[in-house]
């Protein structure tokens, strides 16, 4: 942990997203707290000496004119156990953009200083109560877009990642030891160093978990951002209605005339803790009038960049040259990774799985690599089949990864890290079978170390602190 850093100023800012909502929290931070608390706080009943930790009722008054201005419940929460590791002042009060901004000005004019984004949270990490990889899980906690990128965020925050490199540092040291006993009484060297020992243990609990770690990065990036997923199909085939019945709300229109849809229509839905976007779209087919033309150029824009395209068929009709058409539009752009084909309407037809084994032959026929396909039969009016069709969308979404399951993701920065950590052991195992003079071993060795500590924040620059609370929002 770096030298715990203590702030001479107050910081101030409106902790809760601007608008009109239930409560609205303003906060500050910093040897002026209870001072402030003193001159803005008009408690309902006297308070002869502050408790920290207690919810205080009464009033914010405007010093200047000693006009109320809002009803509020106020919280001193006294250092070193609050957020920030500082005295901080907690202000609930009616929320309206209004008022809370008021409240604001009040704390700014009486002393505090507007704080910058991420300020609170960069003094918990200054005052040593959370290591950076802690404080960065905060930024991953409150952008999580669904339950899992929220968990692995928990994770972090409890201190999961940097115990995991607690013990990777731990051996790099127990090596650097051993290193520098070699350095020390060369006469002895083979003795102590025991090269293919240490090489094997460097491999194996140091390199083997970092890149454990690093892979974490591309396999959980898909819990970290909202995955596309496009509905394809000719009109009337219920694309809509597979979308507002993912989404259990009435999104987009439903009626039984072809040509309903005529825009791109999305939602968001929680599909096995990944955010999915899904992206309804005008039904394609040939001759399109001029608005459908448009439609079909969004579809073709998004077709591109979709993670996965859901191609959807009707289980009580015949394929048509329109759904082939779809298909010629639809496989050299997406490949047969992306496609999962997804035949509704089974509710109408007893026999729907001859009915969507007959569309998948004739599919295969014109289409053949999509003889691996993800395949899946619903009724989106009825909601048969949902559950299984949402698990093959998060089983595509996924590769099907059949890794251990993720505890923590690291961010790109930390990768970045985690991967010159390798590079720099790597080349101490090399040195090491080389036969290399133990303090060019060691020089690698230090250099894993200190990269690590860009992580914890033992080792870290002003400029890459500043950078990553810049990310933040303002109040947190
Ligand atoms: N019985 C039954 N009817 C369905 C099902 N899914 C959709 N429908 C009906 O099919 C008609 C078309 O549904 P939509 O969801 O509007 O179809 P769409 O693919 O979005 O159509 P366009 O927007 O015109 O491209 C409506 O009358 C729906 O009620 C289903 O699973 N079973
Ligand atoms: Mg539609």
């Amino acid at each position: 942990m770096p030298d715990i850093v203590r702030q001479d100023d107050t910081i101030a800012a409106i902790a809760t997203p601007f608008g009109t909502g239930g409560i609205g929290i303003v906060r500050a931070s910093g040897p002026m707290t209870i001072p402030l608390f003193k001159s803005v706080f008009r408690p309902a009943r006297p308070v002869r000496t502050i408790r920290s930790h207690h919810l205080y009722y009464g009033w914010v008054v405007d010093p200047g004119d000693n006009n109320l201005v809002d009803e509020v419940l106020a919280v001193v929460m006294m250092a070193p156990h609050s957020y920030t590791t500082e005295d901080v002042l907690e202000i609930q009060c009616h929320s309206g953009p209004a008022v809370v901004r008021r409240i604001l000005e009040i704390l700014l004019e009486d002393g505090a200083r507007l704080a910058e984004p991420g300020e609170f949270t960069k003094r918990a990490f200054l005052g040593g109560r959370i290591d950076l990889a802690q404080a960065e899980a905060v930024l991953d906690l409150t952008l999580a877009p669904a339950s899992t990128a929220g968990r692995l965020a928990v994770n972090q925050l409890q201190g999961h990642f940097s115990q995991r490199l607690g013990e990777i540092r731990a051996t790099l040291l127990e090596a650097l030891a051993a290193i520098e006993v070699a350095i020390d009484y060369p006469e002895e060297d083979l003795e102590i160093l025991q090269e293919t020992q240490l090489s094997e243990l460097l491999s194996r609990r140091v390199i083997d978990p970092l890149q454990s770690l690093a892979d974490a990065f591309t396999r959980g990036s898909i819990y970290k951002t909202e995955q596309e997923v496009l509905i394809v199909g000719i009109p009337n085939v219920g694309k809509s209605s597979l979308l507002n019945a993912i989404v259990c709300e009435d999104r987009a229109i439903v009626t039984s005339i072809p040509g309903t849809t005529r825009d791109t229509i999305e939602a968001t839905a929680e599909l096995g803790g990944i955010a999915v976007r899904l992206v309804d779209t005008a039904g394609i087919r040939p001759d399109p009038d001029p608005i459908e033309r448009l439609g079909m150029r969004k579809i073709r824009e998004k077709l591109d960049t979709a993670r996965l395209i859901l191609w959807m068929l009707d289980v009580t009709r015949p394929l048509t040259a329109d759904d082939m058409e779809v298909g010629r539009n639809l496989i050299p752009l997406a490949g047969k990774d992306r496609v999962v084909l997804v035949f509704n309407k089974i509710d109408l037809d007893q026999a729907w799985k001859n009915a969507a084994d007959d569309l998948f032959n004739e599919i295969v026929q014109a289409f053949p690599s999509l003889e691996s396909a993800v395949r899946a039969a619903v009724s989106a009016s009825r909601g048969d089949g949902l559950d299984s069709l949402a698990a093959k969308i998060t089983g595509r979404l996924l590769d099907d990864d059949t890794g251990e399951p993720l505890s923590v993701v690291p961010n790109l920065r930390q990768k970045e890290v985690l991967q010159k950590a390798i590079v720099s052991t790597d080349r101490a195992c090399a040195a090491l079978s080389a036969g290399m003079p133990p303090d060019l071993v060691a020089i690698d060795l230090r250099d894993a170390l200190n990269v690590l500590g860009e992580i914890t924040g033992h080792n870290i620059t002003d400029e890459i602190l500043d950078h990553i609370f810049s990310n933040f929002c303002l109040g947190k």
